[in-house]
């Protein structure tokens, strides 16, 4: 095997033998294998566009497949086995309908479960030599994969364009062409572009559904009923569980991607959505043994699972783990049916109280816009001189300390805007508040970074600039899976530039690549503690 499309990747070049996320050896070469046939649908695909006949199905299809291949996702080879052959299928049925024949190896590779290994080894990131060409072409499959998750998302809440499944197409057949260094960097900066419509939808269908998240205190407390910890970013799965677990008796907390939840006008109404249980998902060994209760995960980031709570742990969507009891897809116009969940819950002890006391989130887009007359007059003053971007993930890494150092580091006059599980490196500090605006502002999950580019744009037009670099803004980004890929690109599309990434650079950047991004962009590596606060706070 040989994966490097997480932040984890070994020594910073790549796993080799299992992933430090957890996956093994089976499961990597399965996803290699299952990107490489979704190329081949996206190729035949294409050709069925070209010729007029468009087969709708394609896109999502594409889109759910991706997201089972993000990191830590889903770590069950049956479910990557039954996602493999179903591929082939609609490759070849889609095929079939055209009368289409091509030699392409990824359009005809037809070959039994029983060499899926073997195949899926043949064809991995390595099969291409060229170590520029490989970088962009992975780059472009994780800034789709990203790309893919957030649609998905869209598409779960009726909200769907045909032109961000169009490019997935696009892009994922490119990766089988010779194409030029230009060519693809080319490709690089349009998912750049599209990955801000597909946020931007995400936004709408999140918002449309649940309405604008609002300032809310959560709890961090337990209270005395058993409780279900829900955990990962799909609001719809929030929606139906809080649904279902009324005058159930049973407590609902949120787990890490699922605290700005609380923010929606929508769940607001439910008694029973009591708070916020743990961190970030990289704790939740030891915070999901102390939950007591059962537990959904909805989307990544799930962990090796322990025996302690194995027997309590659900997924759904596209998530999974082998032996894990797992949640149908709804119906049609239904609902997922999370009695299941709800029954187990009864059973069980309250949760074991990790904390006490309460954070702030619900400052998206609309909330900060509320605010826009005091920010501005801030920012004219002089109370307000920077605004820090400190968006992405959180990891286990324990250079990722840095985070906390510098939220503690920045001036007075700072103001951190966040989305994402990178939040919790700092989101317990009382950080204060400059004339009644927090000096922490959480614009929700990192589904919802479309917030923080929006606001940098509306600022970008209150104060009449030319070049959105102009804004007293600087980012100070933690990556860790694809979905912040493509936030980082939807970025780069905006015209951002000066961006820190850490805590490593992605191990996927050739030394060309990265400098192509250097020098056009010059996003640089996170550094010293004070070094960086001092030059944020000038600019730099
Ligand atoms: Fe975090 Fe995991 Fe939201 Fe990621 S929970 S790391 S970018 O999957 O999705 O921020």
């Amino acid at each position: 095997m040989f994966c490097f499309q997480c932040e984890e990747a070994t020594k910073g070049t790549g796993c080799t033998t299992k992933g430090i996320c957890g996956k093994t050896e089976t499961i990597a070469v399965q996803h290699d294998l299952l990107v490489y046939v979704l190329k081949g649908l996206a190729l035949v695909a294409e050709e069925a566009q070209r010729r007029g006949q468009p087969d709708a199905s394609v896109g999502p299809f594409i889109a759910q497949a991706l997201f089972a291949t993000i990191t830590n996702a889903n770590f069950d080879a049956a479910r990557f086995n039954a996602l493999i052959q179903a591929t082939i299928a609609k490759r070849n049925a889609l095929k079939a309908a055209m009368g289409f024949s091509s030699d392409q190896d990824e359009v005809t590779w037809n070959g039994p479960v029983s060499a899926y290994a073997a195949k899926g080894a043949e064809v991995g990131v390595l099969s291409q030599p060229d170590e520029d060409l490989r970088s962009l072409r992975e780059l472009l499959v994780y800034g789709v994969k990203g790309m893919a998750a957030y649609t998905d998302h869209a598409a779960i809440l009726g909200l769907e364009k045909p032109e961000i499944y169009a490019f997935m197409i696009k892009a994922l057949a490119a990766t089988t062409r010779e194409l030029s260094l230009e060519e693809m960097t080319a490709l690089v900066m349009e998912c750049g572009a599209v990955g801000v419509t597909a946020m931007a939808l995400l936004d709408e269908a999140n918002t449309t559904a649940y309405g604008h998240p609002e300032i809310t205190q959560v709890k961090l407390g337990v209270g005395t009923r058993p409780g279900i910890l829900i955990s990962g970013h799909d609001l719809k799965d929030l929606q139906d569980l809080l649904e279902q677990s009324l005058d159930s008796g049973v407590d609902i907390y949120t787990h890490s991607e699922m605290l700005p939840a609380h923010a929606y006008p929508a769940f607001k109404k439910y008694a029973h959505f009591v708070g916020n249980y743990g961190n970030a998902w990289w704790q939740q060994d030891t915070e999901f043994a102390a939950f007591n209760g059962p537990i959904l995960m909805t989307t990544n980031c799930i962990t090796p699972v322990k025996a302690a709570y194995r027997d309590r742990l659900y997924t759904t969507g596209m998530t999974g783990w082998p032996g894990v009891q797992h949640i149908a897809d709804r119906p049609e116009g239904g609902a997922k049916d999370f009695s299941a969940i709800i029954e187990q819950a009864k059973t069980c002890p309250p949760p074991t109280e990790l904390e006490q006391g309460e954070i702030t989130t619900g400052f998206a887009h609309a909330q900060v816009m509320a605010l826009a007359d005091q920010v501005v007059d801030a920012v004219k003053t002089g109370a307000i001189k920077r605004f820090v971007v400190m968006g992405g993930c959180d990891g286990r890494h324990k250079e990722r300390s840095y985070y906390t150092d510098v939220a503690q580091a920045l001036p007075q006059e700072a103001v951190i805007l966040t989305a994402g599980c990178a939040k919790y490196r700092f989101n317990k500090l009382d950080l204060g508040d400059i004339g009644g605006i927090p000096r922490l502002l959480d614009a929700g999950q990192c589904n919802d970074s479309y917030s923080l580019a929006f606001i940098a744009l509306k600022l970008k037009e209150v104060f009449g600039l030319d070049d959105i670099n102009e804004l007293p803004i600087s980012y100070d980004i933690a990556w860790y899976e694809q979905k912040a890929i493509i936030v980082l690109l939807a970025l780069l599309h905006l015209g951002v530039k000066h961006i820190r990434l850490g805590p490593t650079l992605p191990a996927f950047l050739s030394p060309n690549v990265a400098k192509v991004l250097i020098e056009n962009f010059d996003i640089k590596p996170i550094g010293n503690v004070q070094e960086d606060v001092t030059a944020m706070m000038a600019a730099a």
